[in-house]
This record gives C-alpha cells, sequence and structure tokens, in this order.
C-alpha cells in the first residue's frame, strides 16, 4: 500500500497523501475529494462474541477516519446482503464493503457494482467466484491455518496416547469459508500425524444453542469421544454446558480446541473447559479504512491483506484477559 505523508483533506478530514511525483507528472496535484468517504457496509449477522466485536471495529474505524458508513445487519440472510449490496449501489457510494454470509451466490450483483464503477472490498470471509475482478480486496484471516493450528496444539495433548484418537467437530454456518477452510486445515494435518481421527459432525450454526444441540447429537452417536474441534468460541462453550450435564469434565474428558479467542472463549480456557483457542482477530476495521481512503484517493491496494492470528493455552489465556479488548 502507497506511503501516506501528511496532507489534510478537507471536509474528509483524512490525513493522506499526495503521490509520489512519478514520471511526466512533477507537481500535479490531484484533485481533493470532495465531502466525505461515503463507504457501504454489509454485515454477516449478530451470531457471536466475534462478529460483535468485527461490527464494533468497522464502526469505530469509520467514526475515527471521518467515514460515512453506511450498516447494514443481514443476521444471516444472504438475500438481505444482496439487496443492501443493491442499495449501495443505487446510492452511489464511493466503496462497498461485505463479510459474505456463504461463499457461492454474489457474481450478479457484484457485476453490478463492478459497470457502476464501485469498488468492492471483502471481510472476514471470502466469495467462491471465477471471476477476481468482482472484488478488489480481501482482508481476514487465513482459515486453512487456524485449523491447521487446532490440530496441532490438540495433538499435543495426545503425544503420549496409544491412539486412535476419536475427534468430532462442531461446524459452522455450510458453506462459509471459516467452516470449510477450518475443517480442511485440521483434517490435512491430523492425516500427516495419524493419530488423531475425525469421527462424526454437526453443525451448530456458530451459536452456543447450536453447539449445545449439536454436541447432544454426537453423544448420542458416538461411544468414545476423546476431543471435540468446535469451530468458534461459542459453539465449544455451548458443548462445555452439555458435557458437564451429562457429568463428563470437558477440558479434561474429552479435550476440546475452539478458534475466535473471545473473552469468554479465553474465560472457560483459563477455567479449564478448553485447552487451547486459536485467534483470528475481528479488529479489521482500521485494516479495511486504510484500504477504502487508498480507494478513494485512487490507490492501489493488496488483492489480499491477512489479520492477526495467535494460540492461546490456560496461562497466556490468563495473561491475556484483564487487557482483552473483545
Ligand atoms: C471467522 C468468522 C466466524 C467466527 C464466528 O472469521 O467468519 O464467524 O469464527 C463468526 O464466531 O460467527
Amino acid at each position: 500500500m502507497r506511503r501516506r505523508t501528511l496532507m489534510t483533506l478537507g471536509a474528509a478530514g483524512l490525513v493522506s497523501a499526495l503521490p509520489g511525483c512519478a514520471d511526466g507528472d512533477e507537481g500535479k496535484v490531484p484533485e481533493a475529494p470532495k465531502g466525505p468517504i461515503v463507504l457501504g457496509f454489509s454485515q454477516v449477522g449478530s451470531e457471536s462474541g466475534w462478529r460483535l466485536a468485527n461490527t464494533k471495529s468497522i464502526q469505530s474505524a469509520a467514526r475515527n477516519n471521518r467515514i460515512d458508513l453506511k450498516f447494514s445487519n443481514a443476521e444471516g440472510d444472504q438475500a438481505k446482503q444482496i439487496a443492501a449490496i443493491q442499495s449501495y449501489i443505487d446510492a452511489r457510494v464511493n466503496v462497498i464493503s461485505f463479510a459474505p454470509v456463504v461463499e457461492s451466490g454474489w457474481d450478479d450483483v457484484l457485476r453490478r457494482a463492478r459497470d457502476a464503477g464501485i469498488p468492492v472490498v471483502l471481510t472476514d470471509r471470502m466469495i467462491n467466484t471465477k471471476d477476481e475482478s468482482l472484488y478488489v480486496s480481501s482482508i481476514g484471516a487465513e482459515f486453512l491455518s487456524e485449523g491447521n493450528l487446532a490440530a496441532l496444539y490438540l495433538g499435543l495433548d495426545f503425544a503420549a496416547a496409544a491412539g486412535p484418537v476419536n475427534v468430532v467437530e462442531l461446524l459452522g454456518t455450510p458453506d462459509s469459508t471459516p467452516t470449510k477452510q477450518r475443517s480442511d486445515g485440521f483434517a490435512a494435518t491430523i492425516a500427516r500425524e495419524g493419530k488423531l481421527r475425525v469421527v462424526d459432525a454437526e453443525t451448530g450454526n456458530w451459536t452456543q444453542a447450536g453447539g449445545a444441540t449439536a454436541m447432544r447429537k454426537l453423544l448420542r452417536r458416538q461411544k468414545k469421544i476423546d476431543a471435540v474441534f468446535a469451530q468458534n468460541d461459542e459453539m465449544g462453550l455451548g458443548a462445555v454446558a452439555v458435557l458437564k450435564e451429562q457429568g463428563l469434565k470437558p477440558g479434561t474428558q474429552p479435550r476440546i480446541v475452539t478458534v475466535d479467542a473471545t473473552r469468554a472463549g479465553l474465560k472457560a480456557l483459563a477455567d479449564g473447559d478448553l485447552n487451547y483457542v486459536v485467534e483470528c482477530s475481528p479488529e479489521i476495521g482500521s485494516q479495511l479504512m486504510s484500504v477504502v481512503v487508498d480507494l478513494y484517493l485512487g490507490g492501489s491496494v493488496p488483492k489480499r491483506i491477512e489479520s492477526q492470528k495467535n494460540v492461546f493455552n490456560r496461562d497466556t489465556a490468563k495473561d491475556a484477559l484483564p487487557t482483552r479488548t473483545y
């Protein structure tokens, strides 16, 4: 992304830069943008603590950059996201951004955005398209490696086990990027290690209630469950409640790894109900606004921007909790 030197852009209140003088345009000052940048954003929903923190990050970063944010919440409904994107096209916003609830079904509306000359930035999740020109940048976590890390760390706890170790998976929304790629990353790693094996899976749709229902079904179907890979904290916490109801000791038998690293997840980890939590930070608002300003100024932006990743154990969870922002 282009370096910025200080120059104030009037109404937008943005500090940004004169592009470095390239050959032949010495001294040419770009037309200073008139008025605030307008960003249309469609959010997946309010399904988890991670999502709420993601919304907060985007809204506060827009405020801090004096960007006029048109924000809509689809509550998990793709049709509502498509309608919101269309409304931003009709309103001729400067940039459109969204976190796609599922990967397929976006080409038509994104083609209309592109034909209207409005750049689109994906956040958090990806879309499944053959036409990469439908979005200019994507900002989010590398989900395959989250699955990889979950398997690696869970494997540490079974290093001395004779094997095989029976794992069940609690899955997010079908066809969403994290659901698909966390599973793929987990499977690829356990295939290399050879001791852990996924014997069953159920969708919990990212929610605590969904995770509890899924765990009940799996306990009825599976005689021996040694470990649970919950694809987010909420589903892991739902599983913990059900396991305790049934007289089991989550964190010991079975062992549990989750993803997100929300405050509630780290608290359960510190309490010994979980064993590891993989973090994919939801706080990508400032990265998004930086891309939005660059696009508005006619700059070029990276096609892919990774968000922060981490893995917590019980001790590092205790260290992180006092200053946790989400
Ligand atoms: C991950 C994000 C997922 C979180 C869930 O980047 O898409 O959606 O893991 C959230 O908590 O619902």
